[in-house]
């Protein structure tokens, strides 16, 4: 069985690709879910790919991860901006995280120059579009141990 990674996504994420297309690009959420479902199957993952617009809901999966996925990829959205409880509950979960926003948030207001989740985040992708998705996915495929087809653990430079 290949390491099972959960893919979650904050909240007004189901509305992608439906309104704000110069920032967010034209891709749905549903078309996001199949590219990284088609990333993960080559680089040796399974992804659990999830959005919510309720952060109890949100911190609860990350609860759900400790147990049952050896990695997290977020986009927190909104709540990266202004959760420490979502921190917290990444804080807990032992394996990569990986935080990624569709939109390059450090060229744009400056509230969302900072996010919590950032603190935790052993990467931050932005401004890849829905790429980002799927770059992390490849990253996690190499740094997941001994399971993908990626470079072993063992080959890389220190991090
Ligand atoms: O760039 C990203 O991925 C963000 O996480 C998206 C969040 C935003 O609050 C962050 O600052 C950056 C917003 C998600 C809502 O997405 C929409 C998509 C289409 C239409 C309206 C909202």
């Amino acid at each position: 069985m290949p390491p099972v990674v959960f893919v979650l996504n904050g909240p007004n994420l189901n509305l992608l690709g439906l309104r704000e297309p110069a920032i967010y690009g034209r891709e749905t959420l549903a078309d996001v879910a199949a590219l990284c479902a088609r990333t993960a199957q080559d680089v040796g993952l399974s992804v659990d790919f999830r959005q919510t617009n309720a952060e109890a809901e949100l911190i609860g999966w990350v609860h759900e991860a400790r147990a049952r996925a050896a990695g997290i990829v977020i986009n927190p959205a909104g709540y990266g901006h202004t959760s420490v409880a979502l921190l917290d509950a990444l804080s807990a979960f032992e394996g990569p995280v990986i935080e990624v926003h569709i939109s390059q948030i450090h060229r744009r207001e400056a509230f969302r120059h900072h996010t919590y989740v950032s603190h935790r985040a052993d990467a931050v992708i932005a401004g890849c579009g829905v790429q980002g998705y799927a770059l992390a996915l490849v990253r996690l495929g190499t740094v997941l141990p001994s399971q993908g087809r990626g470079i072993a653990a063992d080959t890389l430079p220190p991090s």
